[in-house]
């Protein structure tokens, strides 16, 4: 059977935890303007804006009333049970694939429990939200940590690692994403340049559906343990 597996998750797999995507309906972006919270242009005029954005959503997902869905219990399991190489690609900065068990995987736009030095881009926890005593222990003078994210305009984390896994694979599955935003969105192109074979996870067609050789049209939650099995 399959070799080697990449599955890239986006927004709508932690939909269903209760974590608002971005683009649907009452999404994220339907509240924030993106050039404002996901630019490094706007976390450059109004740190304290682009803080209390993330400092919701951290509150939000250590509040206790988050947890990961069977979507990332299937992916986790999968982990464990299959032969071959398996590379979670989550553009997720929720925490619920490791929550849920996955091991093999990549941040790709990074990890909403973690600050980072601007300087050295060293990354640190963040036990409780941002604020301005949220300093490194990297530098002189000690520099204010941001957000461990990717926002537009800045070079998504560990596409070598990525490319590589692609390049390689000979199955690739995007599960609830909306196929809106690159590289991630042209993953599918290389993964089918390479022969392997490409299935999309969705609510509903995505933007790069008509690349997708297969389509599970559905909830995560729902289609992701029956495809396990
Ligand atoms: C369900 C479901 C359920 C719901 N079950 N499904 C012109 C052309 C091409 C590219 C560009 C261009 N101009 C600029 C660019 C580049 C730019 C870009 O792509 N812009 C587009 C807007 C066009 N990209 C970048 O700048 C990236 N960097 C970059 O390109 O660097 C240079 C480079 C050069 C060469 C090679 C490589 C790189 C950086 C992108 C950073 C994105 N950052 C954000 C915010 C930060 C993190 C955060 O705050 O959380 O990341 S934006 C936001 O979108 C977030 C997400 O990770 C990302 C993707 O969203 P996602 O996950 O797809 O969510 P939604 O809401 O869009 O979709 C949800 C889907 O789930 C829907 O389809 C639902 O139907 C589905 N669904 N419930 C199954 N239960």
């Amino acid at each position: 059977m399959y070799r080697q597996i990449v599955v890239l998750t986006g927004a709508g797999i932690s939909a269903e935890s209760g974590l608002r995507t971005f683009r649907d309906q009452d999404g994220l972006w339907e509240e924030h303007k993106i050039e404002d919270v996901a630019t490094p242009e706007g976390y450059a005029a109004d740190p304290e804006l682009v803080e209390g954005f993330y400092n919701n959503r951290w509150k939000q997902l250590h509040g206790g009333d988050v947890e990961p869905n069977k979507a990332h219990t299937a992916l986790a399991r999968l982990e464990q049970e299959f032969d071959g190489d398996l590379l979670v690609v989550t553009q997720n900065i929720d925490d619920l694939h490791e929550r849920a068990g996955s091991r093999r995987l990549l941040h790709m736009h990074g990890e909403l429990s973690k600050g980072r030095c601007p300087r050295s881009r060293q990354t640190f926890l963040l036990r409780d939200p941002f604020g301005p005593e949220h300093t490194c222990t990297c530098c002189i003078p000690a520099q204010r940590l941001r957000p461990h994210v990717v926002w537009f305009g800045e070079m998504p984390i560990g596409l070598d690692r990525i490319q590589h896994a692609l390049d390689t694979c000979d199955l690739f599955i995007a599960i609830g994403t909306s196929g809106s935003v690159y590289p991630a969105a042209g993953f599918v192109d290389t993964a089918n340049h390479h022969g392997a074979q490409t299935v999309e996870v969705n609510l509903v067609e995505a933007d790069r559906h008509s690349q997708f050789q297969y389509h599970l049209q559905g909830k995560a939650s729902a289609i992701l343990p029956e495809l396990v099995e």
